[in-house]
Parts: structure tokens; sequence; C-alpha cells
């Protein structure tokens, strides 16, 4: 098997190089956005690279046989042309279709493998163990995950534990199995509001400066509003910038329903009375920076003035943030309890191994994805499976 690596501006001209140099047998194995570094970064677009690989053994045209069985039917390789058109197959059709090239990938390596070994084994007079199988396997999955910049430490973490379960003589769609279960256990449940008749929620929304805490709010009102048919008040602590203000009024009118401005912590008192007959208040607050310890102070007085049992708290971060400064933001949050995890801006990168990172460092539960800046479309509960699939898919 051949795997190379092509870059290119955008992700179909990257395909379509792979396809000009290795035919239109190559399949896509993962696909990520390098954001250029250095001191002339700002002169320079962010490029799409793209690893692509096909099968070189002579034999290949022949190996339809004697390839192991994989399990299901589906073809076992996605010929690069459909890459470029994910519209004519459904999701769930495409992204079984990832998770079987991988397969495939994998049995082409172990089968080229076998032959190199084959050749030199009366020099060497070393056999193949099942458990090297197991391992090679293995290493392939750790690989595709590191790819998509799962942190190595998880990946690490996953595959032993996975490889601790498995039997000498794995079958390979077992052991992609085995990884895929574990991945989702890991990623856990996603859990959402949880609104009691009766009693008024405060649903706080915090996090970093511009990672659209305040689109989902949008989104997750309309929703309330138009489909729960639930009362719900919007109140804003981002009362610093004028135009903060105007763009959750916008949402406000055009849902009518009832804004209220916190200037001060004392506000939250007469917010709480005025909107006691109300199901839930979303409160938006200001983008805070995680290094200033004061900014911080005010975001934890604003929520800890409401009881624990009558609110929630979502801590929304883009996917699209370095790792480093996703683990500083969360330790930096570490002192607000049981807050849940909104991840945004889905739409901007097929590397999402942050959300199993940050789902793993923080132990909080995920709960909304965003994927777009479509108020009020955009939004979805978060979905472990699709999740899961890409992180061992590769694709986007
Ligand atoms: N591509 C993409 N853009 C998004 C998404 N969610 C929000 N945005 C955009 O991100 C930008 C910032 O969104 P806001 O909702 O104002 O972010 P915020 O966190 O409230 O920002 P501050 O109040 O300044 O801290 C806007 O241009 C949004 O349209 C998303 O899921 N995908
Ligand atoms: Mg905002």
């Amino acid at each position: 098997m051949l795997i190379k690596k092509y870059s290119a501006p955008t992700k179909n001209e990257a395909i379509m190089k792979a396809y000009d140099e290795l035919g239109k047998d190559a399949v896509v194995m993962s696909i990520r956005t390098v954001s250029p570094k250095g001191i002339f970064k700002l002169f320079k677009k962010p490029v799409v690279e793209i690893s692509a690989a096909v099968d070189d053994s002579p034999e290949k045209k022949n190996t339809a046989n004697k390839v192991p069985v994989a399990p299901v039917n589906a073809s076992l390789t996605t010929p690069l042309p459909e890459v470029k058109k994910p519209e004519e197959k459904s999701e769930e059709e495409l992204l079984k279709a990832r998770l079987k090239n991988i397969e495939s990938l994998l049995e082409k390596q172990e089968k080229q493998k076998a032959e190199e070994k084959a050749e030199v084994k009366s020099e060497t007079a070393k056999e193949t163990t099942e458990e090297d199988k197991n391992f090679e396997y293995l290493k392939i999955i750790y690989n595709t995950l590191v790819d998509n910049e799962v942190d190595e430490k998880y990946a690490n973490q996953i595959i032993s534990e996975v490889e601790q379960t498995l039997k000498k003589d794995s079958p390979l769609p077992q052991i992609l199995a085995a990884v895929y279960q574990k991945i989702i256990l890991k990623l856990g449940p996603s859990r959402g509001f949880d609104i009691q008749p009766g009693a008024t929620k405060f649903i706080f929304f915090i996090g970093p400066t511009g990672v659209g805490k305040t689109t989902t709010i949008a989104k997750l009102a309309s929703d309330l509003v138009l489909n729960k048919k639930l009362k719900i008040a919007l109140a804003t602590s981002d009362t610093y910038r004028i135009a903060a203000v105007e763009q959750l009024t916008k949402y406000a009118n055009i849902l009518g329903i009832p804004l209220r401005t916190v200037i001060e912590l004392s506000d939250m008192a007469e917010v709480r009375e005025q909107f006691q007959d109300f199901d839930v208040v979303l409160v938006d607050t200001a983008g805070r920076s995680h290094r200033n310890r004061e900014q911080r102070d005010d975001i934890e007085k604003l929520v800890n003035s409401i009881p624990e049992e009558e609110r929630e708290i979502y801590l929304v971060l883009s996917v699209t943030t370095k790792y480093r400064d996703l683990l500083k933001i969360t330790e930096a949050y570490s002192e607000i309890s049981n807050y849940k995890l909104i991840f945004t801006k889905l739409d901007e990168t097929g590397t999402i191994g942050n959300i199993l990172n940050i789902r793993m460092f923080t132990g909080a539960p995920l709960s909304y994805s965003t994927f777009g800046q479509a108020v009020p479309d955009d939004i979805a509960k978060t979905d472990a499976q699709a999740i899961t699939k890409q992180l061992l898919g590769g694709s986007d």
C-alpha cells in the first residue's frame, strides 16, 4: 500500500492532486486544515492537507477472494470522485463508507505486511504472532486518532484499554468495533436542558470571546419557543458593548420574548422575581479572557447568584480553538461546578479530536454542537456516534 500526503488551498484540489498521481482507486484517509505557522502566517492562507492511499501490490486486481471477509456488504473502498459529492449520499451512509475505508486499508496493509514477512521469513525465522497482528491494527487506528488531533495520551489510553479486552486472534472488524464502542463510552451521553414544569430554570452560557455564545442562545431560544412552546426570557450581563445588547435585542424581538440587562450583580435578584413565572431564562455573558482572574470571578459570582438546583451552566467552546488554549480555558473555569460542554463551529474543521480531548480532560458532559451561523437551524444535540465515526474515518 502506498500512502502519500497532498496539500492544496481547498479539499477538492488536494483530492484532485491525489487522484492525478495515485489514480482513481485511491482512497482518502484523512483531511485536515493546516494553519500557517511562523512570523509570516498573516500573509499565508491555511492549506488543506489530505493523506490518500492506494493499494499498489502487483496482484491487486485478483485480490477479491483473498481479502479477509469484512462485515456487512458495503463496498470496501470509496473512490475519490465520490468524496466530491457528499450530498448524493446520506450522512449515515457516508460515515459507514468511511468506516469501511479504514477496514479496507487495514486489511490491505496487513496483507502486504504478511507478504513482506513471508519473503524474509527464512532469514529471520521470526513468526508473526496473533498478538503482533492485533498490535499492528491498533497502531494504525491509533495513528488515525492522532491524525484527527486526539491527544496522544487519550489515544493511548483508549487503545490500551481496548487491547486488554481483545483475544489473541481478534478479527479486524471486532477490533474496530471495540475501539468504536470504547470512544462512544468515553464521549458519554449528550445532556441537554433539564427543564421542570412549574420551576424557573436559569441557563448560563459562559466562555471565551467570539465562540458563538449569543448565536447559540438565539438558536436554542428559537427551539424552546417555537417547538417546545415554553415561556422563555433572555437576560444578558454583556452590557459593556452596545452591539452585544443590540444583537440579543434583535433575537428577543423576532421571538417576541423579553430581554433584561444585568448591569450589576444585585440586578439578578430583580431578574429572578420578574421572570418567576417563566420556564427558562437564558443568560448571555460577555466573552471573557480566561487569563483575567477578575473577569472570571465576575462570571462565578453571577452564576452563584442563582441556587444550584435552579440553574444550568454551559461552557461554550469553539472546536477550532487550539488544544493547548482549550486546556487553559477549561482549567480557568474549573472552579465553576457542573457545567456542560457546547462545541461550536464544527463546520469550520474536519478535525474534531478536541471534542474527545476536552470531554476526557474535564469529565463534563457533552450537550449541543453547532455547525454554522444560521439561526435557528445550525444546532443539534451532540452526536457521539457521528463524532466517533469521523474520528476513526478521518474525513469531514
Ligand atoms: N462557522 C460558524 N460560525 C459561527 C457558529 N456559531 C457562531 N458563529 C459565528 O461566530 C461569530 C461570533 O458569534 P457570537 O455569537 O457573537 O459569539 P459570542 O461568543 O457571543 O461572542 P462575544 O459575545 O463577543 O464573546 C459570529 O459571526 C457568528 O455568526 C458556528 O457554529 N459556525
Ligand atoms: Mg456574545
